[in-house]
């Protein structure tokens, strides 16, 4: 009755237009103006919206929606939370409407991320999804989500214990060395075949999220799109290289928020047993400093 994907975001920006180029013209995401002041929306598939970004100046993750199946798995996970004594609140119908669906909780992460778990997300069948570039394939969402974000979550163990009570399972994936001598043992956690929707314990954050990673469906995607934040002179923090847990294609670029967008392709599924790493399979050598991944892959 858990949580079972990563269902959609809310971001704030400072500079609208610059994210309505980038996550449309260059990341290939579809742009849903409905002309609303301030705001704008992206599509990955065929929901209404994935991404909801409003104009205003935080440059952050405002909210996170988890989806639940539905209304009883939704009223199963309201007793769930009242059982553990986490406050939440019913959204209003007025909030659903917002937010594209036909109910929802609100709640706070322990890290005090703004954490929504919904059901019955708005699908426009009848708008087939119109990628704001050329691609030769999709996003790779449906069961999956939209992807996975990293989150500021400084109580790792409170952290671990409120995601496994909304439904997710998993732990440590890396033991990695850092600079100063410590050693990172960042979790990684998942509620479907994506290897893991939320991940945590890098290290110290500023902002709720580190990045955001999505998934294409062809890897020659992320190489045009590869070539074109290269031509365009994006910071890149992490180069081309393969994860070890999700055994993803991936690189991490800036956002024009200064938050890192992870992109890439190939993941496999959950391991049905836990196991950890010293480090990838290849690449992702660290280059822009700044963005929190300044670490040894
Ligand atoms: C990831 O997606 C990631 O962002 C890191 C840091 C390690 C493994 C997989
Ligand atoms: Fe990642």
């Amino acid at each position: 009755m858990g949580v079972i994907e990563l269902g959609y975001l809310g971001f704030s920006v400072s500079d609208g237009e610059a994210w309505k180029k980038y996550a449309s013209a260059t990341v290939g995401m579809e742009l849903v103006d409905k002309g609303e002041k301030n705001r704008f929306h992206l599509r990955m598939d065929q929901w209404s919206r994935r991404i909801t970004v409003d104009v205003n100046g935080k440059d952050d993750l405002t909210y996170i929606g988890w989806r639940v199946s539905d209304p009883e798995a939704l009223a199963a996970m309201a007793d769930t939370l009242t059982g553990a004594n986490i406050a939440f609140t019913w959204g209003t119908d007025e909030e659903a409407e917002e937010r594209d669906v036909l109910g929802l909780l609100k709640l706070l992460s322990p890290g005090g991320v703004p954490t929504e778990i919904f059901h019955s997300p708005q699908v426009d069948v009848g708008k087939p999804f119109h990628p704001g570039r050329p691609m030769y394939g999709k996003f790779l969402t449906e069961d999956q989500g939209i992807g996975h974000v990293i989150l500021n979550e400084p109580d790792v163990e409170k952290a671990i214990a409120f995601y496994k009570l909304i439904g997710m399972t998993g732990g440590v994936d890396y033991k990695l060395a850092l600079p100063n001598g410590m050693i990172a043992q960042p979790v990684f956690m998942s509620c479907n075949e994506r290897q893991h929707s939320v991940a945590f314990g890098l290290g110290p954050m500023e902002k709720h999220i580190n990045h955001l990673m999505i998934e294409y469906t062809e890897l020659d995607d992320v190489g045009l799109i590869h070539d074109d934040i290269r031509k365009q002179e994006i910071d890149v923090a992490l180069q081309l290289g393969k994860h070890a847990n999700d055994q993803a294609v991936t690189f991490y670029a800036a956002t024009p928020s200064g938050w890192l967008l992870e992109m890439g392709w190939g993941a496999r599924k959950t391991l049905k047993h836990s196991e950890y790493y010293r480090g990838d399979i290849f690449g992702h050598g660290a280059e822009a400093k700044g963005y929190g991944m300044d670490i040894e892959l």
